[in-house]
C-alpha cells in the first residue's frame, strides 16, 4: 500500500509481534492439536483482552439504556457510547462528531445511503457506478435500488490483475452518473484502489463517492477528509472490534438533506399523530436501542489499534505480504488471483487440480484458518473464470513463520492431490 510509511526517510519502528499475540486469547489456542494459524482476517480479526475486558465491564459495571435514563448507570453509558463516538471521529480524521453514524456494519451502512440517499437522489434513467471487484454489499443494494427507481448499474472494469481500469472509470462518470460506490480494498483480491482519484474524478463531474472501507480501516490510515469521499462505510468486526456494529460516515451537509431511514426511538425530536419531526445528527439516523456494547468494544479496538499504530501495522504488513507472495509463487500449481501493485495483504490463490474448498479442510486439519469460495465477490470469480479462490487474509498478528505453515500445508495438498 501507499501510505506515509513508504518514505524511506520515515522508518518505521518495527513491531513486537509476539508480544501483541499475547493480548489476543485465541490466538494461544490449538486447533486440532496444532497451534492456531489464524490467516482469515478479512472474515473477522481476532480481538484483543481490552475489546473483550471493555464489553464484559460495559456489562458487569454500568450496563443501562443510553440518553434516556436520568440515572448514573445511564449515564455513564451514555458517556462510554458517545466517547467512542468521538474516537471513530477522530479514527477517520471526520471533522465533525455529527457526521459518525452507529450502524450494524459495512452492509447496513451501505444499504442506508442506498435507502435514504439514493431514493432521494436517484431517479428513472439515472447511473450509479460501481466496480468489477465490488463485494456484494456494493453491488445488491444499489441494483435493488437502480431495479426500484428505473436506473442503471454501470461497472467499471478491472484488469487481469485485478487492478482498477481508471480510464474506464472516468469515462462511465456520465451527466447521468448519481453516485459512485467504490471499495477501497478489495476483500477477493487484496487490491487497494486509487481512491483519492477515483474521488477527484467523480467529484469534478459534480457526483459523489461512497466508499467501501470494511478492508482498509484495520491496515492503514484512513482520513476521510484528505480522501475527500462523501461517505465511508466499515465494520467494527474487521478493526478487532464486536461483530454487529459498524460506522457510517457522511460528510454533514449530505447526511442534514437525507432523510431518516428508519423510524423509532431515539431518531424523533417530537411526535404526535399528525406529524413527527427528527431529531439532530447523527441520531436521526439511529433508531431504537442501538449495539451500546459494541460501540463500546469498537471504541476499546479503536484505542487498541492506535496504540499499536496504524503506520506501524501498515509497514509490517507490507513485509508479511511480500514473504508471502515469494512464498506461494514458488510453489507449483499455486496461482495468485490479483496481483494489482498496490495490494493490501490478502493472497487469494487456486491450486491446480484442486477445488479451494479442498484446501481449505486439508490445511484445517493443521489448524491453519483460511477462506475458501468466492467471497462475497461473485462477479470477481466470474472476471477470472473461476469458481472460488483460497484466501489466506492477514492482520498485524501473523507472523512469517505461519506463512511458512501455510506453504508448507499447501505442499502437503499438492501431494494428496498429485
Ligand atoms: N467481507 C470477507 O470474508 P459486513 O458483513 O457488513 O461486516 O461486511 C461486508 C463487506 C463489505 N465490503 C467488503 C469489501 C467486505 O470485505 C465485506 C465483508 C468478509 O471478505 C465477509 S463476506
Amino acid at each position: 500500500m501507499k501510505r506515509a510509511a513508504d518514505d524511506p526517510n520515515v522508518a518505521a519502528p518495527s513491531l513486537d509481534v509476539k508480544r501483541l499475540r499475547e493480548d489476543f486469547p485465541v490466538l494461544q489456542r490449538s486447533v486440532r492439536g496444532r497451534p492456531l494459524v489464524y490467516l482469515d482476517s478479512a472474515a473477522t480479526t481476532q480481538k484483543p483482552r481490552a475489546v473483550i475486558d471493555a464489553v464484559a465491564r460495559h456489562y458487569a459495571e454500568e450496563n443501562a439504556n443510553i440518553h434516556r435514563g436520568v440515572h448514573l448507570l445511564s449515564e455513564l453509558a451514555t458517556t462510554a457510547y458517545e466517547s467512542a463516538r468521538e474516537k471513530v471521529r477522530a479514527l477517520l480524521n471526520a471533522a465533525d462528531v455529527r457526521e459518525i453514524v452507529f450502524v450494524r456494519g459495512t452492509t447496513e451502512a451501505i444499504n442506508l445511503v442506498a435507502s435514504s440517499y439514493g431514493r432521494g437522489r436517484v431517479g428513472s434513467g439515472d447511473e450509479v457506478l460501481i466496480t468489477a471487484m465490488e463485494h456484494h454489499s456494493n453491488i445488491v443494494p444499489w441494483q435493488m435500488l437502480c431495479e426500484e427507481m428505473g436506473a442503471r448499474l454501470r461497472v467499471a472494469p478491472i484488469d487481469d490483475r485485478g487492478a482498477l481500469d481508471l480510464e474506464a472509470f472516468e469515462r462511465l462518470v456520465g451527466p447521468r452518473t448519481k453516485l459512485v460506490a467504490v471499495t477501497h480494498v478489495s476483500n477477493a483480491l487484496g487490491t487497494v484502489n486509487p481512491v483519492r482519484e477515483i474521488v477527484a474524478m467523480s467529484h469534478a463531474r459534480g457526483v459523489p463517492v461512497l466508499l467501501d472501507g470494511a478492508q482498509a480501516v484495520a491496515h492503514q490510515t484512513v482520513d476521510v477528509q484528505a480522501l475527500g469521499c462523501d461517505f465511508y462505510a466499515f465494520s467494527g468486526h474487521k478493526l478487532f472490534g464486536p461483530t454487529g456494529i459498524g460506522v457510517l460516515y457522511g460528510r454533514a451537509e449530505l447526511l442534514e438533506a437525507m432523510p431518516p431511514w428508519q423510524g423509532g426511538g431515539d431518531m424523533i425530536a417530537s411526535v404526535t399523530f399528525e406529524k413527527t419531526t427528527y431529531n439532530v445528527l447523527p441520531y436521526k439516523f439511529e433508531a431504537g436501542t442501538p449495539h451500546i456494547a459494541g460501540v463500546i468494544g469498537l471504541g476499546a479496538a479503536i484505542d487498541y489499534v492506535q496504540s499499536v499504530g496504524l503506520d506501524r501495522i501498515a509497514a509490517w504488513e507490507d513485509s508479511l505480504l511480500a514473504h508471502g507472495t515469494a512464498l506461494l509463487e514458488a510453489l507449483p500449481g499455486v496461482r495468485l488471483v490479483g496481483t494489482a501493485p498496490d495490494k493490501a495483504a490478502v493472497l487469494s490463490f487456486v491450486l491446480d487440480g484442486v477445488h479451494a474448498h479442498d484446501v481449505g479442510t486439508i490445511l484445517d486439519q493443521d489448524g491453519i484458518a483460511i477462506r475458501t469460495g468466492h467471497h462475497c465477490a461473485q462477479p470477481v470469480m466470474d472476471r477470472f473464470g473461476i469458481p472460488a479462490t483460497a484466501r489466506a487474509s492477514l492482520a498485524f498478528y501473523n507472523t512469517l513463520e505461519e506463512l511458512e505453515a501455510l506453504a508448507a500445508g499447501l505442499r502437503k495438498v499438492a501431494e494428496v492431490f498429485a
